[in-house]
């Protein structure tokens, strides 16, 4: 059993310390490739002064993006802890063990893979997973087989269609549900024969009769639950009892949503960890990691899962891996979760501020970190709605909504998000004003269609003064809240 990381405050100055080290660091850096360490500097500066309301995004602390940038990254580490393909893996062997152990003890997983390096490879290392664990399993040991090397062309040929022909069933895209979920852009839709759940029509609230219907009929290997863009928490309870009802495996991405569960504000039905065989996550959205991915799984997927790296992952990162376990050390500590309530305070309060300002929102509200905002009553679409607010400094994504008219390009949403704002201290106070700054920004674009005449690409105008009036007043809010506070280039 692992401590949890320490609640004492360090007994050194942690903002004037980092600021020594990246002074360092960009000092060297700018001895190799001066214009690496200008967009280094740039890139804190934008982060700085823009309102950053992408529901996936978040600002790691100085210890994990510290942890980074080591020579953990140097050494090659394919394999498992204790079985690598390499030799002198000692230590990555540690920070993998303490990622894992960090993961497992945080999440109460039975068994936690900390190799993934994105949402998209966990996602891939749980689907072959389910794969081998299900298909290629029962196959092998049927055809008196150790592993797919001692099949014959024939035998592997039977089994890689059996892998092909595999179905999937998960939330629609523009319910919500992501690309990797089985969707044709991505690989997921090439292995999976897949078919989609969406929401109610009315209440845009997941239809869990209409997913169990889906189950029966299409008969799944995996019912996959999660989402990108679907402001509601989700019974994983009930998604189990459908996945048993029909023999699936019941995979869930938690990806936005890890740092409410870890935070313990997703609990019970609410948590996906009891209730699904395997779940797989990104560290670095509201979990606030470093950028990677995670797989969670039960005892009997363990295996399968550790075969990730080479089954479909290049060498794992230990720099990242370390990062890893330093933010799930930090996701243990009661200061994440009151960072984590807040996240879902600050939504509820934004969604409630946007309302009362006549917007549309997806299903009427939030009980997560996002809120999808219809913005068709404007006359928009999602994405001139997106470029207007950037226009203004307001920095959100343009995304599909249920049935959405515009399609997946142009859209007719909006998503924001409070995991990064939360980070730097805002309150319901300063949501309510960045509701009010969104709202007028919405308000005071004008649509150009061709029919104006107005030539160029230019496809919305917004009212004279409107950016610079929003952008001041979006730095007041964030001089208030800064980011990294006493850290100084
Ligand atoms: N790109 C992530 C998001 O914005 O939700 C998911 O892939």
């Amino acid at each position: 059993m692992l401590a949890p990381a320490t609640t004492d405050a360090p007994s050194f100055d942690v903002a004037a310390t980092a600021s020594e080290a990246y002074r360092a660091a960009l000092a060297v850096i700018e001895s190799v490739e001066p214009r690496v360490a200008d967009a280094t500097r740039a890139e804190l500066a934008d982060q700085r002064s823009s309102l950053k309301l992408i529901a996936s995004e978040n600002y790691a602390s100085p210890a994990v993006l510290l942890t980074m940038g080591t020579w953990l990254s140097d050494k090659y580490a394919e394999g498992t802890v204790g079985h690598r393909f390499y030799a002198g893996c000692q230590n990555i062997d540690t920070v993998e063990s303490l990622a894992a152990e960090h993961a497992r003890e945080l999440f109460g997983a039975e068994y936690a893979y900390a190799q993934p390096h994105s949402g998209i490879d966990a996602n891939l290392v749980a689907f072959w997973s389910i794969l081998a664990h299900r298909v290629e399993s029962p196959e092998l040991a049927e055809l008196g087989a150790k592993n797919v090397n001692d099949l014959t062309d024939e035998q592997w040929e039977t089994l890689r269609h059996k892998f092909g022909n595999q179905r999937a069933l998960g939330m629609s895209l523009d319910s919500g549900g992501h690309l990797t979920h089985g969707f044709r852009p991505n690989i997921s839709g090439k292995m999976f024969a897949q078919r989609s759940y969406g929401t109610d029509p009315t209440t845009q609230l997941l239809d869990y009769d209409q997913v169990a219907a889906a189950a029966r009929e299409f008969k799944p290997l995996i019912l996959i639950a999660g989402y990108s863009a679907y402001p509601r928490r989700i019974d994983f309870a009930k998604m189990r009892e459908i996945a048993d009802e029909v023999g699936a495996t019941l995979m869930v991405d938690m990806a936005h949503f890890a740092g409410l569960v870890a935070g313990k504000v997703f609990t019970g039905n609410e948590d996906p960890v009891p209730h699904a065989h395997i779940v797989t996550s990104t560290t670095h959205k509201s979990l606030r990691g470093p950028r990677g991915g995670l797989v969670l799984a039960t005892e009997e997927y363990a295996s399968s899962v550790d075969r990730g790296c080479p089954l479909v992952l290049g060498g794992p990162l230990g720099h990242v891996m370390a990062a890893k376990a330093v933010a799930f050390a930090e996701a243990r500590t009661p200061a994440f979760r009151t960072y984590a309530q807040a996240v879902a305070d600050n939504a509820q309060s934004l969604a409630d501020s946007l309302k009362q300002r006549g917007a549309k929102l997806v299903t009427d509200g939030t009980d997560n970190h996002l809120v999808l905002i219809d913005v068709t009553g404007y006359g928009l679409t999602g994405r001139q709605a997106e470029s207007a607010l950037l226009d203004a400094g307001i920095v959100t994504n343009r995304n599909a909504v249920p049935n959405d008219p515009n399609g997946a390009w142009y859209t007719s949403g909006v998503r924001i998000g409070t995991p990064a704002l939360t980070t730097r201290g805002f309150g319901a106070d300063e949501f309510d004003t960045v509701a009010d700054l969104i709202v007028t920004v919405l308000k005071g674009t004008t649509p150009v269609t061709a029919s104006s005449g107005q030539p160029g690409k230019a496809k919305y105008t917004l009212t004279d003064g409107l950016a610079a009036a929003t952008k001041a007043a979006s730095a007041e809010l964030l001089d208030a809240n800064p980011l990294y506070p006493g850290l100084q280039l």
